[in-house]
């Protein structure tokens, strides 16, 4: 017995020094409520879902503990009979945070590549050069504005031949700060797709038929903020009037439904919609462009983590896109071939069924611009590491992010007859 009191003390006294994510599944409407509170009450970090107003019965909630709130925070579930899990014992975040940060390619032990690791805003600048420069035939580099502080937004262009009214399509990586493992998509997408041309039969035909924009940082600010000072930043880094309080999502930005039921005019909420519709340079800058080459991007991708995840408009409004059934089609697909080549989930469907109802977003906008196809992918993983998630994953979450790009590309290409006919 008494083996047992300090075994379980031994544990106790572990878990009050890490930092913790917890699982915690409210049932009741009381328990909702309390929940909703313990973020206020405690320095904790939400990372499921975004903000506490989408905190329901049933639903689970993914909170992040630093270890000096960790006893406060159980103790008052417990009080409450509310079911709670360690759904990662981030022994600690710290060392987790350090596995993401160290990016030192001379160290010998290393076995990762390049497109392996995660980098700093300066490598990926450094690395738009090399690429441009290694490439000069087939890639350029678009300047599509600059972010609120001054930082450019470089978008690579993948264009492998001179076709007459070619088509084209966008991918964004890196609206929300935090969410790592899109940037190092963007990244793995290009390389992708300039190591296997003329090698990968699908890629060939992608290239072939279409341009291919890649945005790799929407948000450079909010980016550099998560590299220097907090991980867990989401926003950019605007300063609004009237408030001290820092940062517009600029996923409820956009002119769609802007700042109704699921976004916030908060400016301190983790979803500040913003003063106005494209507020933000960065969306200004985005939303610029795709009107710009409405004409010929026919494919949207926005890129984001975490939960696994394929989503299509609408995530503003319940109602179905005109084209629901194609979307659907072309998710399930992909969402298929997901599961057979990586034994992975992906959950598929409109954003306001499969996620949550939200205003603002870039895919419901650029579908409304007329981009008819138009997906919000959410990578890996499903909450064990969350944000966090360790280099080691980034290869096999972007191939499967990256099956689901081709498999939807070559449908568009075929449904729009856009065929240029290259063998
Ligand atoms: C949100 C919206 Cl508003 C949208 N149109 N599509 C996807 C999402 C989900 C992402 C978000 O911004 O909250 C998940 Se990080
Ligand atoms: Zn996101």
């Amino acid at each position: 017995m008494e083996s047992c009191v300090t075994a379980a003390g031994v544990l106790f006294t572990l878990l009050s020094t890490i930092d913790t994510v917890l699982s915690i599944t409210p049932q009741t409407q009381e328990q909702v409520h309390v929940v909703k509170n313990v973020s206020s009450q405690f320095e904790t970090t939400l990372w499921q879902p975004v903000s506490a107003e989408y905190i329901k019965a049933e639903a689970d909630v993914h909170l992040f503990v630093p270890a000096n709130s960790s006893q406060a925070v159980t103790d008052l579930l417990q009080s409450h009979a509310i079911s709670y899990e360690y759904v990662i014992l981030l022994d600690n975040a710290e060392e987790l945070i350090e596995m993401q940060t160290k990016n030192d390619s001379t160290d010998p032990r290393s076995s990762q590549t390049f497109y392996e690791r995660y980098h700093s805003l300066e490598d990926i600048y450094f690395w738009i050069n090399r690429t441009i420069q290694d490439n000069p035939a087939t890639v350029s580099v678009v300047l599509i504005g600059s972010s609120f502080e001054k930082r450019p937004l470089y978008a690579l262009k993948l264009s492998m031949n001179n076709q007459p009214n070619k088509k084209a399509m966008w991918i964004d990586c890196g609206i929300h700060a935090r969410e790592w493992i899109s940037p190092a998509f963007c990244l793995w997408f290009v390389q992708y797709s300039l190591s296997f041309y003329k090698r990968n039969h699908d890629i060939t035909t992608i290239l072939d038929n279409m341009d291919v924009y890649v945005l790799p940082v929407m948000n450079p600010d909010g980016y550099h903020y998560t590299w220097t000072n907090n991980r867990m930043w989401r926003k950019n880094r605007s300063a609004s009037s009237g408030s001290s309080c820092i940062g517009v999502d600029l996923n409820r930005n956009f002119d769609a439904n802007w700042c109704t039921e699921g976004a916030s005019n908060d400016p301190c909420s983790e979803i500040y919609c913003g003063a106005f519709p494209e507020s933000e340079p960065e969306s200004a800058a985005v939303a610029n462009f795709l009107r710009n080459h409405r004409d010929s991007i026919q494919l949207y991708f926005s890129i984001h983590s975490y939960s696994q995840m394929l989503l299509f408009p609408f995530s503003c409004t319940m109602d179905e896109a005109q084209n629901h059934a194609d979307l659907l089609e072309m998710a399930k697909e992909a969402s298929q071939k997901i599961q057979r080549y990586y034994r992975n989930h992906y959950k598929y469907g409109s954003g306001s069924k499969t996620i949550y109802l939200a205003p603002g977003g870039s895919d419901d906008w650029a579908y409304n611009t007329g981009i008819k196809y138009s997906f919000t992918f959410e990578l890996q993983d499903r909450g064990r590491y969350g944000f966090l998630l360790p280099p080691n994953y980034i290869s096999k979450a972007c191939n499967e992010a990256l099956i689901a790009v081709k498999t939807i590309a070559l449908r568009v290409i075929e449904k729009t007859h856009s065929f240029v006919g290259t063998a």
